[in-house]
């Protein structure tokens, strides 16, 4: 029901239902109660939707951001990661986001694959420099990617891809934590806007994405809580995390990612996790984190 529900919000006919060959995983929970997919290795052929989209001439913008020592210490890994894993195929264009234009690297891009360099302040914060990235996205999706590209995937750049092009299978933020535990981590700051009694899941800001409209709405939404938050002298818990995930729970997501494409190895064995797509790079705190 659900997986019809979610094709059907893909403008699927009932012909294309079949040929999603959908399986169920009995270990793990597969659908929210609003009644959206949450992707897991073995329910979706992601080929599926690779064709889909190269049939509709959809087209990706992957937004990501490298300022300061975070440029040196991960861009190279996680674009070439992404040559090998993100969409591939498909039309992308890489973002990048970076106060040293001159010193992104110069890789070697598959054909459809292009990159636009942005340069942007370095803010002296570093929960600006996180924060406002909200800003920048919304400003250039206004600007370029609307008129370029059908889709929007924001990622942290502290991460790679070790597996399989998820093509567009995934299209939403990945929850970290069960609905459960997510309370733990969900901003408890009545003065902040992104102050959240209950959630659905815990949503890691590293991954989100979608249509070019969905995104720009989130990203719009977040840095306006954002800036009000900064009127009101408060910051969120986790700052652009926490208002993503206020901004989730009143605009529920169309599709969950599972924890496959968010994955930290230092979590281990966990018996219903088949495989890890995207994994967090080392954090490496002592050295880039010192001012
Ligand atoms: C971030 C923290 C401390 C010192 C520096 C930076 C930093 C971040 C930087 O110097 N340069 C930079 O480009 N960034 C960008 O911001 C980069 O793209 C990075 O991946 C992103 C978020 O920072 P990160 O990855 O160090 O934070 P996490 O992995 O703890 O991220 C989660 O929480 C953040 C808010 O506290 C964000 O919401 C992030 O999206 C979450 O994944
Ligand atoms: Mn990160």
């Amino acid at each position: 029901k659900c997986h019809l529900e979610s094709a059907k919000r893909l403008n699927l006919d009932s012909s294309v239902d079949a040929s999603l060959n959908l399986q169920s995983r009995p270990d793990v929970l597969t659908c929210t109660y609003w009644k959206a997919a949450i992707i897991w290795e073995g329910m979706f052929d992601p080929r599926f939707y690779d064709e889909m989209h190269k049939m509709k001439g959809s087209s990706v913008a992957l937004t990501v951001f490298a300022v300061g020592r975070y440029l040196d210490a991960y861009l190279h890994t996680f674009l070439n990661s992404c040559e090998q894993h993100f969409m591939v195929g498909l039309p992308v264009t890489y973002y990048v986001f970076t106060d040293m234009p001159e010193k992104v690297p110069n890789i070697k891009l598959s054909p459809l694959r292009s990159m636009k360099v942005i340069k942007v302040e370095k803010n002296s914060r570093w929960q600006d420099i996180s924060m406002m990235r909200m800003k920048s996205i919304s400003d250039v999706i206004e600007s370029d990617i609307r008129h370029h590209c059908t889709h929007v995937f924001c990622f942290d750049v502290d991460q790679i891809w070790i597996r399989g092009s998820w093509g567009f299978s995934g299209s939403a933020p990945c929850p970290l934590l069960p609905p459960s535990k997510a309370f733990l981590h969900y901003d408890r700051n009545p003065k902040s806007k992104a102050y959240m009694e209950t959630g659905d899941f815990y949503y890691h800001a590293a991954i989100f994405g979608g249509s070019w409209k969905s995104v720009k709405a989130l990203t719009e939404a977040c840095y306006q809580g954002i800036m009000e938050d900064k009127q009101n002298n408060v910051e969120a818990l986790w700052h652009d995390e926490s208002h993503l995930n206020k901004y989730m729970l009143l605009h529920k997501p169309s599709k969950v990612l599972s924890p496959e494409y968010c994955w930290d190895t230092s979590i281990g064995f966990r018996s219903d996790i088949q495989v890890t797509r995207l994994l967090w790079a080392p954090k490496y705190y002592d050295t880039l984190r010192t001012p």
